[in-house]
């Protein structure tokens, strides 16, 4: 049954793969599962016809035969569940994944995505330097606690899978941020990541939009009024 993705005509990221289909790219390059993307415009998001698959009206949506869903992590997690590769098939592991995809998504991406609301939407406020240096701190300790708990391992709980996928993803909005220089283990963690082959084919994927010219101007223009989340 073939598969189809919704990813951002133009991302603001101009092809860095912070964008959330990138998730979902790296997951089916993972399982070996062709799929197509339609693209779509910031005005197209929030019309009928893709509000009916996103009730949000954001990207990346997946469609599958008569299957349709929204939500990163939903997809992921359906991706990993559907086709073999991405979640142990003991019992106990599977679970431990699929907490550790939850703590990517709850614990560990909300101070993050926070420290982008600050750094674009809350720019020029005179109060932005302070809560720069607080959501910084709230990230730091953040960092501190999965780099203890990472410590010297290759994956967050044994064998790569879709957790790994999901909190990759999310540390790497942190790149040229500074704080993830004071944690080499999670540097680590994110560069054996980004040396997989099917993560390797997803950027390429994503970033052949930007280069196909489809792209505008970079960040911080391009961020709609509702932020980009
Ligand atoms: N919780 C949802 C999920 O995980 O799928 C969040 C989906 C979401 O935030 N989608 C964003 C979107 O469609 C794109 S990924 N925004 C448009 C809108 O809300 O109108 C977030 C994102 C966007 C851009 C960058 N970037 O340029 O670096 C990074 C991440």
């Amino acid at each position: 049954m073939s598969i189809t993705i919704t990813a951002f005509e133009s991302s603001p990221d101009r092809g860095a793969g912070r964008a959330r289909d990138m998730r979902v790219r790296w997951a089916l390059e993972e399982v070996g599962q062709p799929y197509e993307v339609r693209l779509v415009s910031f005005a197209q998001m929030k019309e009928p016809v893709h509000l009916a698959l996103h009730p949000f009206g954001q990207i990346p949506t997946y469609e599958e035969g008569d299957l349709a869903l929204f939500e990163s992590g939903a997809i992921v997690f359906h991706i990993a569940e559907r086709f073999p590769g991405l979640l142990p098939a003991d019992p106990d592991a599977r679970v431990r994944a699929i907490m550790w995809m939850f703590a990517a998504l709850s614990t560990v991406e909300p101070p993050i995505v926070d420290r982008e609301v600050v750094e674009y939407l809350e720019n020029g406020r005179n109060w932005q330097g302070e809560r720069f240096a607080m959501v910084d701190e709230r990230i730091r300790g953040r960092l501190k606690q999965l780099s203890t708990r990472l410590g010297d391992g290759e994956w967050l709980d044994g064998a790569f899978s879709a957790a790994d996928i999901i909190m990759v993803h999310v540390l790497r909005r942190l790149e040229g941020s500074g704080l993830l220089e004071g944690f080499p283990n999670l540097a680590a963690y994110i560069a054996r990541a980004e040396a997989r082959p099917a993560y390797q084919r997803a950027f390429a994927a994503q970033l052949a939009v930007f280069n196909s010219g489809a792209a505008g101007p970079a960040l911080p223009s391009k961020i709609p009024p509702g932020g980009m989340s």
